[in-house]
């Protein structure tokens, strides 16, 4: 019997899920959530994220994360499995953020002392007490440079999978050398949130994996290593600053000292981690092209596996490397649970009495169109906050709670042609992905059957798989991901949610009337007020 351990440290919280392999006997063993805001107030976070005036500003205290990986590991320790039997851990964390740390970290990384807590241990080795985040979008001038200098958004579009985007690393590494140069260059190294902790793990710099290293802007997809060119146009010295890139899913370390003596545990195998997409699309058993899966979670991603990369050349989605080794695509939405939370808050709801709006609203609204804008978007790319509504009063409950969901999905079903994916099936995870309500207009918009998966959180699952996967292979077992993911990806029992034909139809048309309101509140289109009255007559 093995034991392996999947981290993932998103936005709001860390969890942990230990898998349970003996033979063909397989469960999830321990499953723990520690949430950042109520864990660790003393960080002065809200929703994990540190207030700031400005609302394209978006940061967070990197030694929050490391306080919540002792938290976690003391829990373990507590858990009553028998750690001994731990053989690997990896990880998963917030994708694009970054962690900057100075040239005394390389040597104390291996030496941290077990009789203390590791965060203020960790602190003198910090470049920059803050670390930028994914809901960061104030770096759109670095955007612009950066494209400038490799000839443009195609060229960077081609090498990298995406064109340039804020919250990705090389625009804020770029704006960070900019606005503050002596600190920039007292950087030794830039982490991910991903690599950053796998370095606590191992006691010495672990390497990015190809899934986390194209949420940069600066990893050849083909080759998996860095673009030198963009590398050297980013910011001065950066690639002596970069971790090198590992191959996916493969050992880079063992559990240190600190670890082993502080927690009792053994010195287990440590896997690369990735982001928590990557680590979602095992998670919910996407090891094959055909199928999509939507994460309802801090943010809104959808997203699926591809044997091949294509880029898309709208420069709405992106192109990561996948867990397998292969490439998956992805759109991601930042106005996702927290919009939701927003409408609900209003209406001083339950999760259960905004679920009774969407069963009783019909769908489709009568024509009425919420565009979520509540924090600046990334898809598409909006820096002005604020929602705007068509023909809707910001006043009516049922409205509004019908309006935000119908927006998201048809959002997500129009910035996902893209993939050029026959959407028939969606496995549904994130924290809103517990709401049948909201999966229902899910499975109405894009007309395809939904799942709800055993195991909510995937990211943590598929770190867990990760594990289970890199070990293995390293021992020399011919495991196929097909035999990894087997037996903890599987739907949940009645869990399937079947597209209505004529709720399909109605959405097949408003669609094209979201697109219209999208293009209008862009400047791009006229104003479709006509169109959504005639709509509303019609419905
Ligand atoms: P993260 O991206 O940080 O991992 P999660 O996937 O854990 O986030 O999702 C957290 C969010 O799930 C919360 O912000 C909350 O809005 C949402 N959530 C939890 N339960 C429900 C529910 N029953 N209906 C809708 N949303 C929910
Ligand atoms: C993906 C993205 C988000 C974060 C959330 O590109 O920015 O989904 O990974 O944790």
């Amino acid at each position: 019997m093995s034991l392996y351990l999947g981290l993932d440290s998103s936005t709001q919280s860390l969890s942990a899920i230990v898998l349970e392999v003996d033979g063909e006997q397989r469960r999830v063993a321990f499953e723990s959530s520690i949430a950042f805001d109520e864990t660790f107030p003393q960080y002065g976070t809200r929703h994990g994220v540190l207030p700031s005036d400005d609302p394209t500003f978006a940061a967070s205290p990197p030694l929050l994360w490391v306080d919540a990986l002792e938290v976690m590991m003391r829990r373990l320790q507590s858990s009553g499995l028998d750690l001994r039997q731990l053989a690997a851990i990896s990880g998963s964390a917030q994708q694009h953020g970054s962690v900057y740390l100075n040239d005394r970290a390389t040597n104390a990384l291996g030496s941290f002392d077990p009789s203390r807590a590791l965060a203020e241990q960790v602190k003198p080795l910090l470049s920059r007490d803050v670390s930028p985040i994914w809901m960061d979008s104030s770096t759109s001038a670095e955007c612009a440079e950066i494209e400038r200098a490799v000839g443009g958004d195609r060229p960077l579009a081609e090498r990298t999978g995406s064109r340039a985007f804020e919250r990705f690393t090389a625009a804020q590494i770029r704006k960070f050398s900019k606005s503050e140069p002596s600190t920039y260059a007292s950087t030794d190294r830039i982490h991910l949130v991903s690599s950053f902790l796998a370095s606590l793990l191992i006691g010495r710099h672990a390497p990015l994996d190809p899934g986390d290293g194209s949420g940069m802007n600066l990893m050849d997809l083909a080759s998996c290593q860095w673009w030198q060119p963009v590398v050297d146009s980013t910011a001065p010295d950066l690639a002596a600053k970069l971790p090198p890139i590992a191959r996916a899913s493969t050992p880079v370390g063992t559990l240190s000292r600190y670890w082993q003596s502080r927690f009792g545990l053994p010195a287990a195998t440590v896997v690369t981690w990735s982001g928590d997409n990557p680590c979602s699309l095992v998670g919910v058993g996407l090891v094959r092209e055909g199928a999509l899966a939507i994460s309802l979670g801090t943010s809104d991603t959808v997203f699926g596996l591809m044997r091949e990369p294509r880029v898309d050349r709208s420069g709405t989605g992106h192109v990561f490397g996948a867990p397998t080794g292969d490439f998956m695509g992805l759109t991601c939405f930042k106005n996702g649970s927290l919009a939701r939370e927003r409408i609900r808050d209003k209406f001083h709801l339950s999760w259960s009495e905004f679920g009774e709006i969407l069963h009783r609203t019909p769908p489709g609204n009568g024509g009425r169109i919420m565009l979520p804008w509540f924090e600046p978007e990334i898809t598409p790319t909006v820096l002005t906050p604020g929602a705007r509504r068509y023909g809707l009063d910001p006043g009516d409950a049922d409205g509004n709670v019908r309006a935000v969901i119908e927006a998201q999905q048809m959002a997500m079903a129009l910035h996902s042609r893209w993939m050029n994916v026959k959407v028939d099936r969606i496995h549904a995870t994130g924290g809103a992905a517990a709401n049948r309500d909201i999966l229902q207009v899910m499975s109405d918009v894009f007309g395809a059957v939904v799942y709800q998966l055993q195991v909510g959180n995937s990211a943590a699952l598929g770190a867990a798989l990760q594990a289970f996967y890199g070990a293995r292979t390293a021992d020399g077992d011919r495991i196929t991901w097909e035999d990894t993911v087997k037996g903890f990806v599987e739907p949940l029992a009645d869990s399937t949610l079947s597209p209505d034909p004529a709720r399909r139809a109605i959405y097949h048309d408003l669609i094209e009337l979201y697109a219209a309101c999208e293009a209008h509140a862009l400047g791009k289109g006229p104003e479709p007020s006509d169109r959504l009255a005639a709509f509303a007559v019609g419905s």
